[in-house]
């Protein structure tokens, strides 16, 4: 068939047929996916199995709750905050720090504490390296945001989240520091390792199909917000990790590389309230002003909450 022949099918099921009240943005997407996927099966000459494959595989990775880390794996997510970036452009809103992806591992309702917080539960620090986060929060001029909401989540050393890996203590990991009256905010926490996809799981599966690895650097993720700027997600990657520029999600973009750095200072360390030397990483922050032209920053999708 051709896209025209595909096209008229395609409305005479499912368009033709409705009987009762329409949702036309719902009508137009599920048209025109379905003329797109009719197409892909004509021009590839998909064989009724592999179309079944395909049904099949969405199913599995649902069911595994995978398919946010699909969405990544992919690109999907990557391509979105592309989309998102250029509508900024368009609508004139530029500066701040740079967007980077959510990723599928948020977990909202983390303790939260003001200008200071500490992440871990103390039962890696033993073995892995204490890392001091710390940065300021500030508008694009440089003025400081007193008491903006920074919601900081990451890895532990062996590359897992809290929540999702059950042998963690709730909420290791994962904090909601406001910025304070100098519109600053520090994390003690411990050295993140970068995150692989589970071998045996449905992403890492098509990941092989494809020869990929489906690997990320050492990472920190953000979400930051305050009234009257636009809310921020984004994440840093840690320089000399052998993923920094090869990530499997495509997080790692200009401006968002952190250098961690060796502290071995023994005032330092005292000061720090620490025991072994430790790493320290400055991350600041700039948010963009709200305007009410400007697209939204505010992404709805289903998130874990504990
Ligand atoms: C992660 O930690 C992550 O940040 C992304 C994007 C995908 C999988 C695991
Ligand atoms: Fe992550």
């Amino acid at each position: 068939m051709n896209r025209q022949e595909i096209d008229k099918l395609v409305k005479q099921m499912n368009v033709d047929t409705a009987t009762g009240e329409v949702n036309p943005r719902i009508q137009q997407v599920v048209v025109r996916l379905l003329g797109d996927l009719f197409q892909a099966i004509e021009d590839l000459d998909l064989s009724s199995t592999e179309v079944w494959k395909g049904l099949e595989y969405f199913a599995d990775a649902g069911k595994a709750n995978e398919l946010g880390l699909l969405a990544a794996g992919l690109g999907l997510e990557h391509y979105l905050d592309l989309r998102a970036d250029e509508a900024d452009a368009k609508a004139g809103i530029t500066g701040g720090t740079p967007r980077t992806i959510e990723g599928p591992l948020y977990v909202a309702g983390a303790p939260e504490s003001v200008g200071f917080a500490r992440m871990d539960d103390g039962s890696e620090s033993d073995h892995v390296d204490t890392l001091f986060i710390e940065g300021k929060v500030t508008d694009t001029d440089g003025n400081i945001i007193p008491n903006a909401k920074v919601e900081v989540w990451h890895a532990n050393s062996l590359g897992n989240y809290s929540f999702f890996d059950k042998s963690q203590s709730d909420f290791n990991l994962r904090r909601t520091i406001l910025s304070d009256e100098n519109g600053q905010y520090v994390a003690q926490t411990t050295m993140p390792v970068g995150y692989g996809c589970p071998p045996e799981g449905t992403t890492q599966f098509v990941l092989n199909l494809l020869g990929r690895h489906g690997n990320r650097p050492s990472h920190v993720h953000y979400f930051v917000s305050a009234p009257g700027y636009r809310k921020l997600t984004t994440q840093f990657n840690i320089e000399g990790d052998k993923y920094l520029w090869d990530d499997f999600a495509f997080a790692t973009r200009d401006g968002l590389v952190a250098t961690a750095v060796d502290v071995a200072d023994e005032a330092e360390i005292a000061r720090r309230g620490v025991d072994k030397a430790f790493k320290h990483i400055t991350f600041n922050v700039e948010l963009v002003k709200d305007k009410t032209a400007a697209p939204t920053s505010e992404v709805d999708r289903r998130r874990a909450s504990a």
